[in-house]
C-alpha cells in the first residue's frame, strides 16, 4: 500500500469559463472566449463554444454532492473576471458575487477545501480591446479585480491562485495562433509575459496588505526538457527549452528575478518589454506562498540540426528542435506523451532548486477521445485512468518520501468539459457528461478517487 501523508489534498481542478456557461449569468460581460466564439464558431471542434458547457453556475449545488462521492476534500476553480465586473473594471457585478459566496460557502461546508484561481485564461472583452495583457493599463486593472476577491471572498476562501499556466495565453496567443488574438509577434509576446509577472506580483502584493489568512500561489504547467543525448549541443537545447517553457514563470514566481539565460536571447532579438525599475522591486518582493503544478508531457529537444530562416517570426524553437523519442509511451486515445518520472523530476527539482518550497500537483489527467466506446452496463470503465493515476502517484510519492514538499494532487477535470478550441473533444472527467440531457455518471475512475482519497493510498 502507498500511503500520503495525513492531510494531504485529493481533488480535481476545472475553471469558469469551463464550466459555468459563458452565457448563462445575470449581467456577465463578454469574455475573449465569448466573442472568438461568436465571430469565428468554425475554429471551434464541433462548432461548440462557451455557451455549452457543465453550466455549474446553475448546477453547482448539485455538483458539489458529486464532488463528495468521488472523494475531493479539495477543488480549485476560477472566478470568471467579466462576471465580476463586467467591463473588466468599474461596478462589481452583484449577481456575481452572491454565486461565488454562495458556491465556495459550500464547498467549505462540505469539507471540501476551494482553491480559487484570479485568471484562467479568460480576459475580458472590453479590456482585450484596450490591448489585454500588451497594455501596462491593465496590469492595475487586474491588480484591483484581484484586491476586491479578497475582500469579497477572503472570509472564506484560504488558497488562491494568481494565474493559471500564465505561458498558455503567451504562447497561444502571441507566438502559435490558438488563443485569441492569434498574433504571431515575439516583441509583444514578451511584453505580455512580463506584464503577467507583474500582475501576479501586485495580486501578492495585494494579497500580503489585506492580511487575510491564508497563502497565494501560481499554478504553472511544467513541462521538463529532456535532451536526446548527453552531447553539449543536445544539453545546451534542453537548458534553452526549460528556461522559456518552465523557468520564465517559475523563476520570477518563486525567485523574484528573470531568468538569466532567458533575458540574454530576449535582448540578443531585440525583444526587451518596456519596463520601469519600480516595478521589477515589486516582482522581486513579492514571491508566491505555494506553487501549483500541472504536468501532462515532458518536451523531448536536440540540437538545431539546420538553421532557421531569417526571415521567419522569432519562436523559442529557434534555438531547439523537438525529437520524436523511439518507444517513448503514448496515450493512444489523445496523443500525448505519458511519462509518469516526469512527476518525480519535477518534484526533486522544486526540492533542489527552489527552495523545497510547498507545491501541489494541480492539473494531472488523461485525455480520451470517443470515451463512449469503453461504455458498459451504463458506466464508463476507464481502467486506463486509473492506470494512469497511479503511475503518476507512484512517482509522486517516491519524490514526497525523498523529502520534496508536495501537499496534495489534484486531477483535471470533475466532470467531462469544455476545452478551449477542442471543446469536446477530450473527455477527462471523474464523471461522464451527457451535453444534451446534462445528466452526469460517476466513472469507474470517479469511484476509485475516492477509495484512493479515503485511504489517502492505494494497493
Ligand atoms: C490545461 C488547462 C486546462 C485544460 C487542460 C486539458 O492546459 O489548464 O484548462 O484545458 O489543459 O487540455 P485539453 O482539453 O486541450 O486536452
Amino acid at each position: 500500500m502507498l500511503r500520503f501523508p495525513e492531510k494531504f489534498y485529493f481533488g480535481s481542478a476545472s475553471s469558469a469559463t469551463q464550466s459555468e456557461g459563458s452565457f448563462e449569468g445575470d449581467g456577465k460581460g463578454k469574455d475573449i472566449w465569448d466573442q472568438w466564439f461568436e465571430s469565428e464558431p468554425e475554429k471551434f471542434y464541433g462548432e461548440v463554444g462557451p455557451n455549452k458547457t457543465t453550466a455549474m453556475y446553475k448546477n453547482y449545488k448539485e455538483d458539489i454532492k458529486l464532488l463528495k462521492q468521488t472523494g475531493h476534500n479539495s477543488f480549485r476553480t476560477s472566478i470568471s473576471w467579466a462576471r465580476l465586473f463586467p467591463k473588466g473594471y468599474g461596478d462589481v457585478n452583484e449577481e456575481a458575487v452572491k454565486y461565488y459566496k454562495d458556491y465556495f460557502q459550500r464547498l467549505k461546508e462540505n469539507d471540501i477545501e476551494p482553491f480559487v484561481n484570479l485568471f484562467h485564461f479568460d480576459m475580458p472583452m472590453e479590456l482585450q480591446k484596450i490591448g489585454g495583457w500588451e497594455n501596462r493599463k491593465v496590469v492595475d486593472y487586474y491588480r484591483e479585480y484581484a484586491k476586491t476577491c479578497f475582500e469579497l471572498f477572503g472570509d472564506i476562501v484560504k488558497r488562491w491562485f494568481t494565474f493559471n499556466e500564465p505561458i498558455v495565453h503567451v504562447e497561444c496567443g502571441y507566438l502559435n495562433q490558438y488563443h485569441y488574438p492569434m498574433k504571431v509577434d515575439a516583441k509583444l509576446a514578451v511584453q505580455v509575459g512580463y506584464h503577467t509577472a507583474l500582475a501576479s506580483a501586485y495580486a501578492i502584493k495585494e494579497f500580503k496588505e489585506s492580511k487575510i489568512d491564508g497563502k497565494i500561489g501560481i499554478v504553472l504547467n511544467l513541462s521538463p526538457a529532456y535532451p536526446r543525448s548527453n552531447n553539449n549541443e543536445d544539453l545546451k537545447a534542453a537548458e534553452i527549452a526549460e528556461s522559456f517553457q518552465n523557468k520564465s514563470f517559475l523563476d520570477p514566481a518563486i525567485k523574484g528575478e528573470f531568468n538569466e539565460l532567458l533575458v540574454s536571447l530576449i535582448k540578443k532579438h531585440d525583444l526587451m518589454p518596456e519596463y520601469d525599475r519600480e516595478d521589477l522591486e515589486i516582482i522581486k518582493e513579492n514571491t508566491v506562498d505555494f506553487l501549483g503544478v500541472n504536468y501532462y508531457q515532458p518536451v523531448r529537444v536536440k540540437a538545431k540540426e539546420h538553421l532557421p530562416n531569417p526571415n521567419a517570426p522569432f519562436l523559442p524553437t529557434y534555438y531547439f528542435d523537438l525529437y520524436d523519442m523511439p518507444g517513448k509511451k503514448m496515450n493512444k486515445y489523445r496523443g500525448w506523451e505519458i511519462y509518469e518520472k516526469g512527476i518525480y523530476d519535477i518534484a526533486l527539482n522544486i526540492k533542489n532548486e527552489y527552495d523545497n518550497i510547498e507545491w501541489m500537483i494541480t492539473e494531472n489527467g488523461m485525455g480520451v477521445q470517443d470515451e463512449d466506446r469503453f461504455k458498459k452496463d451504463g458506466i464508463i470503465e476507464d481502467d486506463y485512468r486509473i492506470d494512469f493515476f497511479k503511475g503518476h502517484l507512484k512517482w509522486l510519492h517516491k519524490g514526497i518520501e525523498e523529502g520534496s514538499n508536495c501537499i496534495g494532487y489534484h486531477i483535471w477535470t470533475p466532470i467531462d468539459c469544455w476545452s478551449w478550441l477542442n471543446a469536446y473533444k477530450n473527455k477527462y472527467g471523474l464523471i461522464e457528461l451527457d451535453l444534451e440531457t446534462q445528466e452526469r455518471t460517476i466513472k469507474k475512475s470517479g469511484y476509485w478517487f475516492k477509495q484512493l482519497s479515503d485511504n489517502k493510498g492505494f494497493e
